[in-house]
């Protein structure tokens, strides 16, 4: 049996590249392997490392908790739980802390193109966010951690970390792997191919999310941006845009790229982008309808507090056993 743990911030409205690079994995990796178990949280306390205003916060905690359950994990074979209900998480962060350099933190793209920028709201927690995340998987021993391809770098910074504190105190920590999709992982901004798609983004144009009715995409989709050639060819090179969305295509899908530039290679890009929205609502509109049912019933509560007690219980003899190797307090 194995343990595969992952985690989603409640910072905006959840996004098609979350679907795609996140979610959608989790749910086909739950079909594949039956004998697993799933440990999914929602961040909530990575969440606060940008300013969040307190009632929406708590809102989009519960909407991402629903929307893992829409779009079809199996709540049965689910701990979903909360992060911040789990304080293991920010006293293990902290050991972490202790346990990661400024040198490797700062190499953390997350953290440079903020710094590069000259962004002068990055909070210390911002900056420490990757010890937080190693915490998050490495309390429960992870084999597995599915994640799109913008957690890698984090991943890595987890794994040497793990064997860090491994060698210094003899074995302690499961090092993990990191499980990114082969399509899907990096979805992009659909007005600026060349950053991703994200729920923090302030041109709403850029992103679909798991929210938007039907006009909504269809419109997003129609106005997205592609190229002046005309011809539906897969280079992500010279046609960006439409890589992008021949990439969005494929993972909604399931067809391999080549089928679907053999399918549209002699229709222009009116056609593939109407087909391309169609889909789009085929996949989200059912998930929206679950979402709505969920959301209002009792249910979400009791999955969440059996979830935590699940958590707590790994957690709390994880962490017990972790301040003993460190030499922490007095037993
Ligand atoms: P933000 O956009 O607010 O910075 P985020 O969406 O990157 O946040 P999370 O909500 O925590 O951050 O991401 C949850 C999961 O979704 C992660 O595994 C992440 O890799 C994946 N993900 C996020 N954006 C994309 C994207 N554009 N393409 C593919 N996967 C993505
Ligand atoms: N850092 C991730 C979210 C996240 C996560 C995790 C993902 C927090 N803790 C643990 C996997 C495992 C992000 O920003 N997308």
């Amino acid at each position: 049996m194995k343990r595969i743990v992952s985690g989603i911030k409640p910072t905006g409205s959840l996004t098609l590249g979350n679907y795609l690079g996140a979610i959608k994995q989790f749910v086909k990796l739950q079909k594949e392997r039956k004998n697993d178990e799933f440990f999914l949280f929602i961040a909530d306390l990575h969440a606060i490392t940008t300013r969040q205003v307190p009632h929406e916060l708590r809102k989009r905690t519960l909407d991402v908790a629903a929307m893992y359950l829409a779009c079809g994990l199996d709540k049965e074979r689910t701990t979903l739980f909360i992060q911040s209900e789990i304080h293991e998480h920010a006293e293990l962060g902290y050991i972490l802390q202790s346990n990661v350099y400024m040198g490797e933190l700062e190499r953390m793209t997350q953290y440079k193109d903020k710094n590069d920028k000259n962004d002068t709201s990055i909070t210390s927690s911002l900056f420490t966010y990757p010890a937080l995340m190693a915490a998050d998987i490495l309390l429960y021993d992870a084999d597995y951690v599915p994640v799109g391809d913008d957690q890698k770098q984090h991943l890595e910074l987890t794994r040497d970390i793990a064997a860090r504190f491994n060698n210094y105190y003899s074995n302690f920590f499961k090092v993990p792997e990191p499980l990114i999709p082969e399509v899907g992982a990096r979805i992009m901004d659909l007005q600026n191919p060349d950053k991703k798609m994200s729920k923090s983004e302030n041109n709403p144009k850029g992103y679909i999310t798991l929210f938007d009715d039907e006009k909504t995409i269809t419109k997003k989709i129609k106005s997205a941006k592609t190229d002046s050639l005309g011809v539906i060819n897969y280079d992500p090179v010279n046609q960006k845009g439409l890589a992008n969305l021949i990439n969005i295509f494929a993972s909604v899908t399931d067809l391999s790229i080549n089928e679907i530039v053999n399918k549209y290679k002699n229709v222009g890009y009116k056609i593939f982008k109407e087909d391309l929205a169609k889909k789009l609502v085929d996949v989200l509109i059912p998930i929206q309808e679950k979402y709505h049912e969920i959301i209002k019933s009792n249910e979400l509560h009791e999955i969440l507090n059996k979830g935590r007690e699940i958590a707590n219980r790994y957690a709390n003899l994880k962490m017990k056993k972790c301040k003993r190797k460190v030499g922490l307090g007095r037993k």
